[in-house]
């Protein structure tokens, strides 16, 4: 399941890789019972929309902590994932910097606004921008249910100049400012992340990307994993952001067995 020469290339050039079916409909289903679960519990790293149905479910592929999940650890593990984020960033020793669960419920979810990863990972300390997010898609994305927008090669142009976004409920408060993202989107036609679930999405810590308000009757449920090169870990800054966004454990994680997701979805996804 290693990516061939071109897909690199193809990374390298746009700042994104679709790989469909990466994960199995059984697994996607475990993932999805496992979101189900942790949804309702009441702690600082699951944050909410203004009517309180989860909106971002962090730190689920840790082993411990209150949203802990034997699916989503397993999942950030797989050799199908690992392997070619390894690949992608040219390096074997990686940690996850984050993870979280955006699960954009039906008709409330809200948007993201233009941004890229790395306007606020430098601010973490993060030395270098070589940070890869594997986005799995739990739900079919369409565009109408608020799906992601990339700016193809915006990776290329390097940091653009960010400013805090009032407005802005993510996790993530900065935004691209106005004037650079005007010149970024007319150089480039941004276009939308669609396809059905199990899709697995590269992309690059550098990439311009946003997306919309969930219009649809139906939840748009996408998993972000974001592998950091060891050595790229964050150097320390003046009050650091918390664990469950900028991750403090940074040893090297191992890659699980491929079916590890699959096993566990066998006896109902919660593990031993
Ligand atoms: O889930 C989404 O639609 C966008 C997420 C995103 O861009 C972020 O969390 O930085």
């Amino acid at each position: 399941m290693h990516l061939t020469p071109e897909q690199v290339e193809r990374y390298d050039l746009d700042g994104y890789l679709v790989l469909p079916a990466r994960v199995t409909p059984d697994e996607v289903a475990a993932l999805r019972r496992e979101v189900a679960r942790l949804a309702p519990i009441q702690c600082p790293a699951i944050k909410r929309e203004h009517n309180g149905m989860a909106r971002s479910i962090l730190r689920a592929h840790e082993a411990d902590g209150d949203t802990a999940s034997p699916a989503f650890h397993a999942l950030a593990r797989l050799p199908r994932l690992l392997g070619p984020a390894a690949q992608l960033l040219r390096d074997d020793s990686l940690y996850i910097y984050h993870s979280k669960i955006n699960v954009k419920p039906a008709l409330y979810g809200g948007i993201y606004s233009w941004h890229q990863d790395y306007g606020t990972w430098q601010r973490d300390g993060t030395p270098d921008s070589g940070i890869t997010t594997a986005m799995v898609m739990l739900d079919d994305a369409q565009e109408i249910g608020g799906a992601l927008y990339f700016v193809p090669g915006s990776h290329r142009a390097g940091g653009a100049a960010h400013l805090e976004d009032p407005q802005s409920h993510a996790l993530n408060p900065l935004s691209v400012e106005r004037a650079a993202l005007l010149n970024i989107l007319t150089a480039r036609e941004p276009v939308p992340i669609v396809g059905p679930a199990g899709t697995v999405v590269f992309f690059h810590s550098q990439l311009v990307h946003s997306s919309g308000h969930n219009m649809s009757p139906r939840d748009r449920c996408q998993v972000y994993i974001v592998y950091n090169p060891v050595a790229n870990r964050p150097r320390p800054v003046a009050n650091p952001r918390p664990d469950f966004v900028c991750s403090r454990n940074t040893a090297p994680i191992a890659a699980t067995d491929d079916g590890a997701l699959l096993a566990l979805s066998k006896d109902g996804g919660h593990g031993h």
